[in-house]
């Protein structure tokens, strides 16, 4: 389907969830493509965040592809909730499966995507070659690219510095050794009870105090396993109909209208067996403040009953609507501080001060430390996208038009970069719904569209810049009445001293796919193919 002098139809960025099953899809549907990926494996997130006790909080049976019914039927999950290792093999697996590594080229890292609008062509620089096509897709992920936050001295420090979000692909052993972990969210609070049982001393650096919610993960209940497979099709579309598109968040009562013994029931529950599923115990505890503060006081009463030292637990205790910063799921996170070895230190009450080569100060001390972990999140939704420099209309520059706020079209296409697709850009649910059939949703869509085009013989999609703001008005307009904009998180740019602070995650994903599915039984309605400059 190539035009004469052009390569490929498609040219994807990045071999993760995303990647992998789009080079798949357009396989499929006849186009040519080419996977770019800067690491020498399949895997994105997963093959990047490798730290001890990286495990995914949303059950596997739920986290993994539905378009292949022999994979879904064949694939066996070890446990409840998978760590790295076995979602790394499963992505390997799909790679191996469908042969598509023939299709990825390893260690290429992209550095920059032009629109060439006389001829109407995609030419991508990459440290290796330049590569034209039709198509442009971002497959990059969410949570992709590291924040190194810039702390005093840090440049200093001469013992292993590690970030969890691109951890070294050889173990690290903290045996007898001395380790600082800057940041509380998941990353760190997954990886704190793992390091705490080697390192001699482990000392956490917390700015803001985190929710978490125990995993209770445990091995592959195989009659459970049994159940969902037997309806596996159907299973997944129940899941669609919920708001997080993540099953058993679909309680419908409401905590302010409960009595206090129901509500200690149903928080207890939940907290004995749900993780993330916590936060369904009641419909409106991301809607309303009272109801939210319900919840958070249950969390934090939990806290002070792990916690034997009062004044720790006190520390360790969230102040913020929980969930408006996402929520944790941890393996024994809070009785790790019951540890001689583990150590709370209180940024916002004394900040770090100085990194010396092997130590941190703050006013109060100097603790002497051989490794330094940054446990400190991403340039989420965004970053991946915005590090490379893309050019679309006129040489128009992606970073600068977004630099006053990132404006997508159902997080799925650009004005002014036409032809420029992204999976689960800005504006979608992504982040706020389980990826992976977000993922596969995008994909679809995505594969539509090319389909589509080529039958109607249209060669350029574009959307309009009213479709993207009035579409981003939505997001917000549906944010505020949540709990979501109360909160300082990195779903709103906040963890990013330099990002606009707009919130960019769609909440809601069965509305998300009806406006989808509408936007194409239109016509593509808010997008225009073709245009001329
Ligand atoms: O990052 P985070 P993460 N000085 O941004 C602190 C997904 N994930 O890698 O809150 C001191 O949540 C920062 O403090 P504050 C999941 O969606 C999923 O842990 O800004 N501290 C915060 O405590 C998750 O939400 C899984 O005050 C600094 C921490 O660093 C997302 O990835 C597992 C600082 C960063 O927390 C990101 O999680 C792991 C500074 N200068 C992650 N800068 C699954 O299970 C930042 N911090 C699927």
């Amino acid at each position: 389907m190539v035009g004469k002098d052009i390569k490929y139809d498609a040219i994807i960025v990045g071999a993760g969830f995303s990647g992998l099953y789009m080079m798949h899809k357009l396989r499929k549907a006849g186009f040519s493509a080419v996977v770019l990926e800067k690491a020498d494996q399949v895997g994105g997130t997963w093959h990047w965040n490798r730290y001890p006790g990286a495990r995914c909080d949303i059950p596997s049976l739920q986290y993994s592809y539905q378009f292949d019914e022999d994979l879904q039927q064949e694939w066996s999950w070890g446990e409840k909730y998978s760590a790295q290792p076995e979602i790394l093999d499963y992505l390997n697996h799909v790679a191996d499966r469908f042969d598509l590594r023939k299709d990825i080229l390893f260690n290429t890292e992209v550095i920059s995507c032009d629109f060439d609008e006389d001829n109407l062509v995609w030419k991508t620089v990459t440290n290796a070659e330049v590569y034209e096509s039709r198509f442009c897709i971002m497959a990059t992920g969410c949570l992709s690219v590291p924040n190194k936050p810039n702390l005093p001295g840090l440049e200093n420090f001469e013992g292993e510095l590690l970030h969890t979000g691109s951890w070294p692909v050889e173990p690290v052993d903290f045996t007898d050794k001395k380790v600082a972990i800057i940041g509380t969210g998941s990353s760190s609070i997954q990886s704190i009870p793992v390091i705490a049982n080697q390192a001699e001393e482990l000392y956490v650096f917390q700015r803001t105090a985190n929710y978490s919610i125990p995993s209770n993960n445990a091995p592959m209940d195989k009659e459970e396993e049994s159940l969902v497979k037997s309806r596996y099709q159907e299973f997944r579309k129940e899941n669609y109909l919920n708001g997080f598109g993540i099953a058993g968040l679909e309680e419908e009562a409401l905590a302010v209208e409960a009595t206090e013994e129901d509500r200690q029931a149903k928080f207890e529950k939940r907290w004995e067996s749900e993780g993330l599923g916590f936060l369904g115990a009641y419909s409106d505890l991301m809607f309303d403040k009272e109801s939210n503060k319900l919840a958070a006081n249950f969390v934090r009463e939990k806290i002070k009953g792990l916690v034997e030292d009062q004044e720790t637990a006190e520390l360790l205790s969230p102040q913020h609507c929980i969930g408006g910063k996402r929520l944790c799921v941890d393996t024994g996170y809070f009785k790790t501080f019951n540890q001689p070895n583990v150590h709370l230190i209180n940024l916002k009450e004394d900040p770090i001060k100085e990194i010396q080569s092997l130590s941190i100060s703050n006013e109060a001390d100097t603790y002497e430390i051989d490794i330094l972990i940054l446990a400190t999140g991403f340039d989420a939704i965004t970053g991946a996208i915005t590090n490379i420099d893309i050019k679309g209309r006129r040489g128009v520059s992606l970073k600068d038009q977004w630099e006053s706020g990132a404006k997508s079209y159902l997080g799925l296409g650009i004005s002014n970069f036409p032809n420029l697709f992204t999976v689960t850009g800005p504006g979608s649910p992504s982040v706020l719904s389980n990826m992976v059939p977000s993922i596969e949703q995008h994909v679809n869509w995505i594969t539509d569209c090319m389909v589509w085009m080529a039958e109607n013989k249209k060669s350029v999609i574009e959307s309009t810049h009213s479709a993207e703001e009035e579409w981003m008005s939505q997001v917000n307009e549906i944010a505020d009445l949540t709990v979501y904009k109360q909160v300082e998180s990195w779903y709103n740019g906040s963890n990013i001293k330099e990002k606009s602070k707009d919130f960019l995650p769609y909440i809601g994903v069965p509305t998300y796919t009806e406006q989808i599915t509408e936007v194409v039984n239109n016509d593509y309605q808010g997008f225009v193919f073709d245009k001329s400059n």
